[in-house]
């Protein structure tokens, strides 16, 4: 274990105290259901899984100023689009204030789950790909792609899989979740990122093979 249980638990106190009520539910819940994925896909990254799960969103609550002043001292520009898709914009922040204020955990495995949460990226690593999914489905969402996505990943029962085909159902589960956030995103006429993109065109490429 690279972090300590108590350290995951100070860290549970910490973040509870950054956020509303409502976002820290959010929170504990995709720690748990973290869990449960890294019980079937990473076994040995539990503890990653957990403090990437726990700081994933430790700065959703900022306003657009906020999220610009982090960025940029993190050496980052945003350009026009990224103020546009303010919504993409808590998860790069939030990098940086987990280097600024929880450096003990700024271990790149937690960096890169929490910066590429929202929009996911092309080949993604098995820790981004459980904070990712964990978010989505997390069983305090109760949205209608939230619970299709949920009912489609558990009710194939992947824990009943073999290695390859758990792998598979991980895949054509993440590229569902994109067709559904793509498609919401066109209908309300949003930009889309090029890393959500990237991240589906990997996965049907990454599903041909
Ligand atoms: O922070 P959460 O609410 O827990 O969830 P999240 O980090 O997945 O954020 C979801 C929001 O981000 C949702 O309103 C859709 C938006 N989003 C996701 N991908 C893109 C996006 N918005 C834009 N403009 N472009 C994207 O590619
Ligand atoms: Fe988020
Ligand atoms: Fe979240």
């Amino acid at each position: 274990m690279r972090f300590s249980e108590e350290s995951l638990t100070a860290l549970y106190e910490s973040v509870r105290e950054q956020m509303s009520e409502y976002r820290f539910i959010h929170t504990a819940e995709v720690e748990k259901m973290a869990v449960r994925l890294g019980n079937l896909y990473a076994p040995d990254k539990l503890d990653i899984l957990r403090a990437a799960a726990l700081l994933h969103d430790i700065t959703k609550e900022y306003g657009i100023d906020a999220h610009a002043e982090l960025i940029e001292r993190g050496r980052e520009s945003l350009s026009a689009l990224d103020r546009l898709s303010y919504k993409t914009l808590h998860a790069r922040s939030a990098v940086e204030l987990i280097k600024e204020k929880y450096s003990e955990f700024a271990d790149i495995d937690v960096l890169d789950a929490v910066r590429y949460h929202t929009t996911g990226r092309a080949d993604m690593s098995v820790c981004e790909m459980i904070i990712y999914l964990a978010d989505y489905i997390d069983d305090s969402r109760r949205f209608d792609d939230c619970v299709k996505l949920r009912n489609y990943f558990w009710d194939a029962h992947p824990e009943n899989m073999s290695a390859e085909q758990r792998e598979e159902h991980l895949l054509r589960t993440l590229l569902l979740s994109f067709d559904m956030t793509l498609t919401s995103l066109v209908a309300e006429g949003s930009p889309i990122s090029a890393e959500t993109v990237s991240a589906r065109n990997s996965i049907i490429l990454s599903l041909k093979r």
